[in-house]
């Protein structure tokens, strides 16, 4: 039986994909190389300094902690310009009317993000009543595909692994929650995520009676 749904944030809520894209890539620019946005797919659930680390790769800039420490500082600053003026209507189609089903049937609802700004994010666009669980990147210590951000949204909601469904737009993401025994929806294109129990392109026109019936079939 499900009792609870966690989510993942950037890429499932909302697309905060693209004001990371554009401050990583303000950050690649200002030390002298650039990065496409297919690049910018292998960052997705991707921790902050991860990110950094792989981008330094690309450009073949090599820096000392302490100057890594200040750019990523710098970008998180340019990333929360925008995310401070992000707006409900960013909430992506279809989430708001599920998230509605999932209230009025009694589903327990958790957020496990690798973001820092997690909160911060919710309560902009006005969705942190929703969530009876937030574990965010300042509280998981290990990065997706370790379960533990998840396991411990479960445990905060008195859920087992096998009691939630899992909502994940990255690779790592959806093999996190398979890492943690919990069901896994994936959110976007079936090449990326084919190791979820069933691939999604968005929440729109979706209840929650079509998610359990199609997983229940491939689990
Ligand atoms: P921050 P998610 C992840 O969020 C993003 O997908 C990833 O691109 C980002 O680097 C990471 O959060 C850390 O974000 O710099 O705000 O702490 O998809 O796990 O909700
Ligand atoms: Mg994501």
């Amino acid at each position: 039986m499900i009792k609870a749904c966690i989510f993942d944030l950037d890429g499932v809520i909302v697309d905060t994909a693209k004001y990371h894209f554009l401050a990583w890539r303000r950050l690649a620019n200002e030390l002298g190389f650039d990065f496409s946005e297919e690049d910018n797919e292998q960052l997705k659930g991707v921790s902050r300094m991860g990110s950094l680390e792989l981008i330094l790769q690309w450009g073949g800039i090599r820096l000392s902690e302490p100057e890594k420490l200040a750019w990523a500082d710098k970008k998180n600053s340019w990333y929360r310009e925008y995310i401070l003026k992000m707006q409900p209507d960013e909430i992506l189609d279809g989430v708001l009317p599920f998230l509605a089903e999932l209230k009025g049937k009694d589903i327990q609802m958790g957020l496990g993000s690798a973001s820092k700004n997690a909160l911060d994010i919710i309560t902009q666009i006005g969705l942190r009543e929703l969530f009876e669980s937030v574990v965010d990147g300042a509280r998981a210590t290990k990065s997706k595909p370790d379960p533990q951000v998840f396991l411990l949204g479960a445990a905060e909601l008195g859920r087992q692994p096998s009691e939630c469904i899992v909502f994940e737009d990255a690779a790592k993401g959806v093999e996190a929650a398979l890492n943690g025994g919990f069901y896994a929806v994936g959110i976007g294109r079936a090449e990326h995520l084919g190791h979820a129990h069933l691939v999604i392109p968005d929440f729109k026109g979706l209840s929650f009676e079509d998610i359990l019936e199609a997983i229940h079939q491939k689990a």
